[in-house]
């Protein structure tokens, strides 16, 4: 088996959360502060919540690196919870102290949350345990990992970056270079455009006087992406396929779109599709990127672009109806701390598994026990594309 995958457990005022990323290339530089630099970026983003003011996310790697490089075995990531010196007993692993914590059962779902989904389904009498581990504070661990696959990606010469192009209704201009990179990570909303971005923290800030939250939309783009990952020929190893499913398994991610995207479903396929052409330098080039990098689910070598669809966060300070668990009575939704809108931090979220998904679809297809080997392995299919 080759490719790139990971695990992650942990709750979100447990003692941490733990990951586990398998397949990594031996070879790789890899340090905390790297690592810690995205786990900041998450934290950030004008409309969050109180609980970032008490994290100060910083990873531990348990395993896998040793004097600052990957050796080719699993990496083990580690990030503690300083929260959970607030929880006493609340989330102790062993039985508390007396039998009891202290606290009373969660016993009223939140509409859209997973609170009800999880309590029926695994037959929970308190649906803390649902919100511990359905908690977006799990994509801490996403990120981490998505650190790990951001650098076997690098030894391709390929950057994954990210910029917010709407909150609510509130847009601004897809399309960034990673010369934007500065400025978007400038802005308190993540927006390429300051006064698109000031329109969007408007939107927050209404939206948290109402009570209420706001999504948005988030664009992912993957720079020098090598061309040939990917292929038609089974459903599931179609590179979109791969990439939609890494978008989708974010919290409140609810739509993903390539390139173009809906767009092109309302338009001619004469001003959708990327006229070819060829160059001595380059080899075979295409006139434009509506295809977003890939075409019959293979790589082109153009930059790999998609758009991600937050739907607004499902805890609200204005509660909606609820039902309360066993007496089945009318009641309103509660309020648990949370964000007014995280679509700045779902962003550097979407880099992590779009970069986990393009790093393990890669080392599917170009192999490599080491970083050298996989570079090698890419560049051999780039050189030989040129001269076909
Ligand atoms: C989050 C941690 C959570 C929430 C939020 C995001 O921590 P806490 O529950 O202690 O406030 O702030 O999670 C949600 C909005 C959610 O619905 O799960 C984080 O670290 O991103």
């Amino acid at each position: 088996m080759s490719g790139l995958r990971y695990l992650t457990a942990g709750e979100s005022h447990g003692a941490g959360l733990t990951a586990v990323v398998e397949g990594c290339p031996a070879g790789i530089a890899l340090e905390a502060a790297f690592v810690d630099a995205d786990l900041r970026r998450r934290q950030g983003g004008y409309g969050r919540g109180d609980r970032q003011t008490i994290e100060q996310d910083a990873v531990c790697i348990l395993g896998g690196v040793r004097h600052g490089r990957t050796t080719g075995a699993p990496v083990a990531l580690f990030i503690a919870n300083r929260d959970a010196a607030n929880w006493g007993d609340v989330l102790a692993v062993g039985a508390p102290a007396g039998g009891e914590s202290g606290e009373d059962p969660v016993i009223i779902p939140r509409p859209g949350h997973a609170d009800l989904g999880g309590a029926l389904l695994y037959g929970l009498e308190d649906i803390r345990d649902v919100i511990e581990r359905a908690s977006a504070r799990e994509t801490a661990a996403k990120v981490a990992c998505g650190a790990v696959a951001k650098r076997i990606l690098g030894a391709l010469g390929c950057v994954v970056a990210g910029h917010v192009v709407a909150i609510g209704a509130e847009q601004s201009g897809g399309g960034m270079s990673l010369d934007d990179v500065e400025t978007v990570e400038a802005d308190p909303v993540r927006c390429r455009d300051a006064e698109a971005g000031r329109r969007m923290m408007a939107a927050i800030d209404a939206a948290s006087a109402a009570g209420d939250t706001l999504g948005g939309v988030v664009e992912i783009l993957a720079f020098g992406y090598p061309p040939g990952v990917g292929t038609y020929v089974q459903g599931d190893r179609r590179l979109q396929a791969r990439l939609a499913g890494a978008v989708l398994s974010v919290p409140a991610i609810k739509g993903v779109e390539f390139g173009l995207g809906f767009e092109a479903a309302t338009l001619r396929g004469s001003r959708v599709h990327d006229p070819l052409g060829y160059d001595a330098e380059r080899g075979y080039t295409r006139s434009g990127n509506h295809a977003g990098g890939i075409e019959g689910g293979i790589s082109t070598g153009e930059t790999i672009v998609l758009r991600a669809a937050m739907k607004p966060i499902s805890t609200l300070r204005e509660p909606l109806g609820s039902v309360e668990l066993g007496t089945h009575r009318a009641v309103e939704s509660r309020f648990e701390r949370s964000d007014v809108c995280a679509v700045p931090a779902a962003g550097v979220v979407l880099e992590a598994v779009v970069a986990i998904a393009l790093a393990d679809a890669a080392l599917d297809r170009f192999g490599g026990a080491t970083a050298d080997e996989l570079a090698a392995a890419a560049e051999d299919f780039r050189r030989r594309i040129r001269e076909r």
